[in-house]
């Protein structure tokens, strides 16, 4: 068992992000067997979800000149526009049920506003609307995360990436994720990381 200062953080393991879902990543589902190993090892879990209302402002749907996968220009900065996905209720948004969430401490929803997107599990894509989850882990004494989860290059490098500025040590576990890889994302993602001296283990 690892020590109660180490947290698993897993990135949206759900089924619109799985073969079949409307987000597809490429054998997204096989990261499920690593987690569910990786989750009997920590003592602090934590989960997160993609839970965006109905017309959220980053799927494409909602933008009349824009396709899926365009980039457009939020008040926050450039926003990839996504087909819709991960809606709030919906089948797609359920996390996998094959996934152990009955060893989760904490499932945190992301994405619920409307006007801004939510990458990563510690703040929204405007860098700077809180989710919560850095007091959460401060106040049960986390110093140190491993990140696990779906996508490598969106979700898991946004909060590895925040993560490293909390100044939390940050690990991701790459066997345990999967990319979207979207014009070369994944390789940027994997230098960014580094770059941040996020441990980058296989
Ligand atoms: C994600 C795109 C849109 C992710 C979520 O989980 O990486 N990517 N929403
Ligand atoms: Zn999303």
């Amino acid at each position: 068992m690892r020590p109660a200062n180490e947290a698993l953080i897993v990135i949206d393991v759900q089924y619109d992000f799985c073969p079949g879902g409307a987000l597809a990543v490429e054998d997204g589902d096989a990261v499920v067997a690593p987690i569910n190993r990786m989750m009997d090892e920590f003592s602090v879990r934590v989960l997160t979800q993609d839970w965006h209302p109905e017309g959220h402002s980053s799927f494409a749907s909602q933008h009349p000149d824009k396709a899926p996968f365009d980039v457009t220009d939020m008040p926050y900065g450039p926003q990839v526009l996504w087909p819709d996905h991960c809606v709030q209720g919906s089948d797609g948004a359920r996390l996998l049920l094959d996934l152990h969430t009955d060893r989760a401490d904490m499932i945190l929803r992301k994405g619920f506003r409307p006007d801004v997107d939510s990458y990563s599990a510690f703040f929204e894509n405007d860098h700077e609307t809180p989710t919560g989850l850095d007091g959460y882990l401060g106040s049960r004494g986390v110093d140190s995360v491993t990140i696990v989860g779906l996508a490598t290059d969106f979700c898991v490098l946004y909060s590895a990436l925040d993560a490293a500025r909390l100044g939390y040590r940050v690990r991701v576990v790459e066997s345990a994720c999967r990319g979207i890889d979207l014009d070369g994302s994944l390789e940027e993602a994997r230098a960014a990381m580094l770059a941040a001296d996020v441990v980058l283990e296989r």
